[in-house]
């Protein structure tokens, strides 16, 4: 999978070189490029932004400087040989859709990746409506209810979201299958190691009991509890057909009960 990130910041990306990723990119699993978009500025001050039409605060990126560099790291990759639909342009905006590991799982699929890091108060919006216009898939992402100075973060979370969910680069593909926001759509349950004891607290006697079947219910018991109290929003959302007479109880165990649409506070009143 290719990836290019354009930033005004290139350096906000070395943390790339580091860990799976830096493991995926040195493989070559991964392609990441990353690039300053002040290279594609024609001025003597490397101007990247202006002021906003209609006033207001802060500045705009200037859609000639994006275009000049959105267009070229496009037709480096269709001259690599892939085509233009399959290519897929991001733009990281606290006004996006929120990015989810379903985002990622749909982008590991995709098999070149541009990052448009804006700063200011954004990139001129002709910009998404350009490149929308001439064919490329566009997505506008957010990673959630706050504000950051840049998609520089946004880069980051997105490349470390996504690289990790291509072949061969978690070394035990199962550790994907069980893990939070996985597709049973419940948090992860807690986990333990060595020693059992441990300043005074000690690991549940199931984990070391070696009873398979027991370890697993308990685990699911412990994620239902989880997201029950942490993410009511996940649980609202699990369909009736994927919980068993053991997730019901452990479900009403925690105040919540099934109904026809899914699981629901068990008090009418409650949240
Ligand atoms: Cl993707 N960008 C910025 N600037 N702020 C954010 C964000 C992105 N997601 C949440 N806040």
């Amino acid at each position: 999978m290719r990836v290019d990130v354009v930033t005004i910041f290139p350096e906000y990306l070395a943390a790339l070189d580091l860990s799976l990723v830096g493991k995926a990119r040195a493989s070559g699993l991964l392609d990441l490029r990353v690039h300053d978009l002040r290279a594609w500025t024609t001025d003597r001050h490397r101007t990247v932004d202006d002021s906003p039409l209609g006033g207001g605060a802060g500045m705009v990126m200037r859609p000639d400087v994006w275009g000049l560099a959105v267009d070229e790291v496009l037709a480096g990759a269709a001259g690599a040989g892939a085509g233009a639909g399959d290519v897929e342009l991001v733009v990281p905006t606290p006004s996006g859709e929120v990015f989810t590991q379903r985002t990622a799982e749909r982008l590991a699929g995709v098999p070149h990746v541009v990052v448009a890091c804006g700063r200011y108060e954004g990139i001129d919006a002709r910009v998404v409506e350009h490149y929308r216009a001439s064919g490329v898939r566009v997505t506008e992402l957010s990673l959630g209810d706050y504000v950051l100075n840049g998609g520089e973060v946004a880069a980051l979370v997105v490349v470390e979201a996504v690289a990790r969910l291509l072949p061969g680069v978690v070394g035990n593909p199962h550790s994907l299958v069980e893990e939070s926001h996985g597709v049973a759509g419940l948090l992860e349950y807690p986990v333990y190691t060595r020693p059992p004891s441990w300043r005074g607290h000690d690991v549940p006697d199931v984990l070391l009991s070696g009873h398979h079947a027991r370890i697993e219910r308990w685990r699911r018991d412990r994620a239902i509890e989880r997201t029950a109290e942490r993410r009511p929003d996940l649980l609202r959302r699990l369909a009736p057909e994927a919980l068993d007479r053991a997730d019901r109880a452990a479900l009403e165990a925690v105040g919540w009960t099934v109904g026809p649409d899914g699981p629901v506070p068990a008090d009418p009143r409650g949240s």
